[in-house]
């Protein structure tokens, strides 16, 4: 396994010694933003998890070699190429042998989380159920990913370029553990009234990180998934943002756009109808869930 993967040495000496990590995805980075938002957005969240006393994680592959903890040069290198693959589980290998750049999923960062022993990992959205799923089959390997790896994922839900509702009965199938930080219903990323109810809602690193102790000492596999809603103030208005979606999604069908490209380019395209509008609201809940994962990472760490 060394022989593909560079751990950072902080995050190894972490890792070695119990201290909270949190590992962050890169498809944001090169696929979620514009350069160079994107460096200054990837290399904030660290700071914020620093912040928080936990030691973060960037996870991509350069090089022929998986990074786990980028450096800022790293970062930035990834964030303005444009020959960046997305990466999933499928793309590792080819990624690697043909020494690509690679921009992590969720799917991805999980699985990689996952090999080296980190259990707690900020990212903005999970991708799920896509809306017209029963025709196309497009369901994001994030699902799968987080019924097999054992990590606490923090997001702010999802998109409703997905289908929420789908989404969430897969979340159930698959039996990952769902809990509302400080909420009943599961947000809608740019806004939090999906009306979709969460049973359980927690409020406290220390109950979350409980719960994570609980489910892996008694040999549960799978991960958690806590949802955070975004906070009030940098909420956009639910119609506003639902009718730049469908627009968007109209676009992509009409263009063509297929398979793993129709996620980035519903992105791209949300936030140039929005004039940047969803890339403030998007950053702003990036940093809120570094810092709430972060809280989860140090209080858990009483257990490593
Ligand atoms: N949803 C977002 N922002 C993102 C993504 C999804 O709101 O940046 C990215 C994440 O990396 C996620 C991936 O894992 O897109 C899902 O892609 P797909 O739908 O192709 O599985
Ligand atoms: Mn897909």
């Amino acid at each position: 396994m060394q022989a593909y993967i560079d751990i950072h040495p902080k995050v190894l000496q972490g890792i070695r010694t119990g201290k909270p990590i949190v590992a962050l995805e890169s498809t944001i980075i090169a696929f979620g933003m514009p350069y160079p938002k994107n460096v200054e957005t990837a290399l904030s969240v660290e700071k914020i998890i620093e912040h928080e006393g936990a030691i973060p994680a960037t996870i991509g592959i350069l090089n022929g070699r998986i990074k786990v903890g980028m450096k800022p040069d790293e970062i930035t290198q990834m964030a303005s190429s444009k020959q960046v693959i997305k990466v999933s589980k499928r793309d590792i290998a080819f990624c690697l042998s043909k020494k690509r750049i690679g921009a992590t999923t969720v799917s991805g960062t999980l699985l990689i989380a996952d090999m080296v022993g980190i259990k707690v990992f900020a990212t903005g959205g999970i991708g799920g159920v896509h809306k017209n799923a029963i025709k196309t089959f497009d369901i994001s390997r994030d699902l799968d990913e987080l019924s097999t790896s054992n990590c606490l994922v923090v997001s702010s839900g999802a998109k409703s370029i997905l289908d929420l509702e789908l989404t969430n009965e897969v979340l159930e199938t698959k039996g990952v553990d769902l809990i509302g930080y400080n909420t009943n219903e599961f947000p809608a990323f740019y806004h939090n009234h999906s009306g979709i109810h969460i049973p359980y809602m927690l409020d406290k690193p220390e109950e979350i990180a409980e719960m994570m102790h609980i489910k892996w000492s008694l040999g549960l596999r799978g991960s958690i998934l806590v949802v955070n809603p975004i906070p009030k103030i940098f909420e956009l208005d639910q119609a506003y943002i639902n009718q730049v979606i469908d627009t968007a999604i109209t676009k992509q069908e009409q263009l063509g756009i297929e398979g793993k490209m129709i996620t980035p380019y519903l992105l791209n395209e949300i936030e140039k109808i929005t004039e940047g509008k969803s890339l403030e609201t998007n950053i702003q809940l990036i940093y809120h869930n570094a810092k709430v994962a972060a809280n989860i990472a140090v209080a858990y760490s009483k257990f490593l």
